[in-house]
């Protein structure tokens, strides 16, 4: 009855499904570790992809990085490559393997059960991290990404060993529940109502790496200690936009810290952004529908990655309430015209 939606996901094989101890954990803490969610193959893939990317095959639009260099003696092209690009936005949109790994069935299964069950594939970044570098702060994602309504997902994918030496995720449990904290001059409207909340305090400085500067941090002291999230290649992290997450530089000497980040929301929010500058009504036309279906504008995989979409015609008969004699409410059927 209603709509139903039968992703062709379905009768997949290797379709993950989602615990109901697995969905109340993400919506209760925020976050949700999928051990092992891609296989060694698909890991390859990814790895392959992050060293082409360190190696400057694949050209980035944009690239952020912390990095001056200090060491100008370095002349191995691959490092100097490397300590310049800490991250690349939206390799996805530039190559093929990136955009298969960002719609990832089974991350998809994932996010279908948790935020969908339509879902748009909004972003992906390839994190380096070499020897040295790396690190963000305090921060929530949806302070930079707004969607209405705001139904944001990050899925880490860790493409190697990661842990506290060379700089994997720290999280604080249950900050999910907290709204996005604004930047100085929004009066808390820049993802909330404006003015809806009496006490929604401005932050500084969010990402930064120094928790004196950071003023977020401030809020995050207000829980328990915050939790290192170390893990193994394959294992996913699927992470609220409202949680309170950050990063350390990675610490080691000798070891880099390789990971694909990818964002999604619920593909029935309307998306006021594009990492690419469209600074126009909708940035909807430019997000992936990954799963599902939508009213809004999207887009199809640039490079012909296979998605499942729901058929129009999955609708089937829908139900109203309608108030009995008695004061009862009952559900009844109304058949769908033909
Ligand atoms: O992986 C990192 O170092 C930071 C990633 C992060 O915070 C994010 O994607 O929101």
């Amino acid at each position: 009855m209603g709509i139903t939606y039968t992703p062709k996901s379905r009768n997949r094989d290797g379709r993950y499904l989602v615990s109901v101890k697995e969905y109340t954990q993400y919506h209760r803490d925020g976050y949700l570790i999928v051990r092992g969610l891609l296989s060694k193959e698909d890991i390859d893939r990814l790895y392959d992809l992050a060293e082409r990317t360190r190696a400057g095959s694949i050209k980035p639009k944009e690239t952020t990085s912390s990095y001056q260099p200090e060491d100008e003696e370095n002349k191995d092209p691959l490092k100097a490559e490397f300590v310049q690009q800490t991250r690349v936005h939206m390799v996805s949109r530039l190559d093929a393997t990136a955009e298969w790994g960002m719609l990832h069935p089974r991350i998809l299964d994932v996010t279908e059960a948790i935020i969908g069950p339509d879902v748009y594939a909004l972003q992906s970044m390839m994190f380096l991290n070499p020897p040295g570098r790396g690190g963000q702060g305090w921060h929530q994602d949806s302070y930079y990404i707004k969607t209405h309504p705001d139904t944001m997902i990050g899925a880490w994918i860790a493409l190697e060993e990661v842990d506290e030496d060379n700089g994997c995720l720290w999280v604080v449990p249950g900050s999910n529940h907290e709204p996005i904290y604004p930047p100085e001059g929004y009066g808390g409207g820049n993802v909330h109502a404006l003015d809806a909340f009496k006490d929604l305090k401005a932050v500084a400085n969010v990402s930064h790496l120094d928790d004196e500067v950071n003023t977020l941090s401030k809020v995050v002291a207000n829980y328990p200690p915050p939790i290192p999230v170390p893990m193994k290649p394959g294992d996913v992290l699927f992470f609220h936009s409202h949680l309170f997450h950050r990063s350390f530089p990675n610490r080691t000497a000798d070891r880099y810290r390789r990971s694909y980040v990818c964002h999604y929301c619920n593909a029935r929010s309307w998306i006021p952004w594009d990492h690419d500058g469209y600074e126009g009504e909708t940035g909807n036309y430019r997000q992936i529908l990954a799963r599902g279906r939508t009213h809004l504008p999207y887009a199809a995989p640039a490079f012909g990655t296979e998605v499942y979409l729901s058929e129009a015609d999955d609708e089937s008969d829908s139900v109203r309430m309608m108030g009995m004699e008695d004061g009862m409410m009952m559900p009844v059927v109304q058949k769908k015209e033909q």
